[in-house]
């Protein structure tokens, strides 16, 4: 073969891995900088629309499935709450209606809108969540006293204990009225249970 077409051919060799080899970076580049606001798909959403614009090429469709397979299986993007009663301070020191609580735990990946939900024990003595979003890992203590709620604490207002010493269950329920989460403990020593493993 002359040498001219040996150049030749090495150049054509040469562009065509340097196209197959950037052209990932050039896709990266693209879906990140893309902004798509839908939420229908469980992937991430500048990847779904870079792969409308360059799906034409089949090393691009190659890659992007194998980036959107990736994406699917490294994280679950729509989170999920899951609210959780954490601990009940049934006999505190001093006068039980001042040091009573029970703390609610948010161990899922997405904030929680509690508005409206219920606390009650066992003697159906009912609080009733004001307007407040837990956020995901996130706590909120409810305090029995009364005070002025803040991003932490919410007061249920009483001036009487709730929480039996020698055993209760506290049962939380949604908004609608489905049970979220219930925590029986024994009572007895030392004055609080963790209801969390
Ligand atoms: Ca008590
Ligand atoms: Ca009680």
């Amino acid at each position: 073969m002359k040498l001219f077409y040996k150049i030749t051919l090495l150049i054509l060799t040469i562009s065509l891995l340097l196209i197959l080899g950037l052209l990932p970076v050039w896709l990266t580049v693209e879906a990140e900088n893309a902004e798509v606001t839908t939420d229908q798909l469980p992937l991430r959403p500048g990847l779904i629309d870079a792969s409308a614009v360059i799906t034409f090429t089949p090393v691009a469709t190659l890659y992007l499935s194998l980036v959107l397979r990736a994406e699917e299986e490294g994280s679950p993007a729509p989170g999920t709450g899951e609210v959780k009663i954490g601990h009940i301070e049934y006999n505190p020191d001093g006068s039980d209606a001042e040091g009573e609580y029970v703390d609610l735990q948010n161990l899922g990946t997405a904030t929680v809108d509690i508005t409206g939900w219920t606390l009650r024990d066992e003697a159906d003595t009912v609080f009733t969540f004001p307007s407040f979003s837990l956020a995901s890992l996130a706590q909120v203590r409810v305090w029995v006293k009364p005070g002025v709620d803040d991003a932490t604490n919410l007061y249920w207002g009483r001036n009487s204990a709730i929480w039996n010493n020698t055993g209760d269950t506290a049962t939380l329920r949604d908004a609608t009225g489905n049970e979220v989460d219930q925590c029986t403990y024994p009572g007895g020593t030392p004055g609080f249970y963790d209801c969390l493993p």
